[in-house]
């Protein structure tokens, strides 16, 4: 641990000049992914503040993913948020395998159903009755939990797309392989929310990390909308990287 005095001149309040300097320490290297930072009393004796003041500082960390907190083993260093480019399309498989990281899906729901929410029903352009595959997984990257992902994949395109097993295989890969799906482009949308207490305890955060809601609805050739997904993703977990042209 570098030393540093907090400058109490200035009108930044200390749990966040506190705040900044554990930050930088992490930028620079200092502090690894996996160590353990000194106890709150500790960092209260170094820059003679309140432990509240520091407890603040803690749990903003905490709440935006630089730090994890172990009952009765202490606060460690997270894993840096997983950056994911928006400008292309890949699958939740691709993505973690690019990274090294293993990819792995626990089904919580498959159900073929008659009549789709109105709005999976006008994302895919369907009128009437179609029957549709709802998929209910939560994905994991090296048996970690990362995101719950909820699609809706009609079977008039798909017939007996309901009989594969999706803990370990991929919907894309499925699709391109066994029913010459081509992926053409996909249209997404991306909000900040809060969990509800199910999410928060599949994704298995703490009580006020955020999340990110992500719908997408995604076409194969001839520009046909082939799903529809829903997807709630863990704030403290991942970033979204896009690139902005002029
Ligand atoms: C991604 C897609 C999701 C797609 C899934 C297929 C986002 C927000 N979502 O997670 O729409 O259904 O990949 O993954 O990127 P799979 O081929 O590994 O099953």
């Amino acid at each position: 641990m570098s030393s540093h005095q907090l400058d109490r001149s200035i009108p930044i309040p200390l749990y966040y000049q506190m705040k900044q300097w554990l930050m930088s320490e992490i930028e620079k290297g200092i502090y690894k992914p996996g160590q353990i930072i000194p106890s709150e009393r500790e960092l209260s004796e170094q820059f003679q503040i309140s432990r509240m003041t520091v407890r603040q500082a803690l749990k903003e960390l905490m709440n935006e993913g630089h730090l994890i907190r172990e009952q009765g083993k202490g606060t460690f260093i997270a894993e840096p948020k997983l950056n994911q480019r928006l400008s292309q399309l890949t699958s939740f498989s691709e993505d973690m395998r690019n990274r090294g990281l293993e990819p792995d899906a626990q089904v919580l729901e498959t159900s073929v159903i008659n009549h789709a929410p109105a709005h999976v029903s006008i994302a895919l352009h369907l009128d009437g009755d179609h029957t549709i595959l709802k998929i209910k997984r939560l994905r994991l990257a090296n048996k970690q939990p990362m995101a719950i992902e909820t699609s809706f994949l009609p079977l008039s395109l798909f017939s007996g797309l309901e009989k594969k097993n999706f803990t370990s295989e991929s919907i894309y890969r499925v699709l391109e392989n066994e029913f010459a799906l081509q992926l053409l482009f996909a249209k997404q949308t991306i909000e900040a929310g809060f969990p509800t207490k199910d999410e928060e305890h599949l994704l298995g955060i703490s009580k006020g990390t955020s999340v990110m809601r992500i719908e997408r609805v995604t076409y194969m050739q001839e520009g046909i909308p082939f799903e529809f997904v829903s997807s709630v993703y863990r704030g403290d977990r991942y970033k979204f990287e896009m690139e902005l042209h002029r």
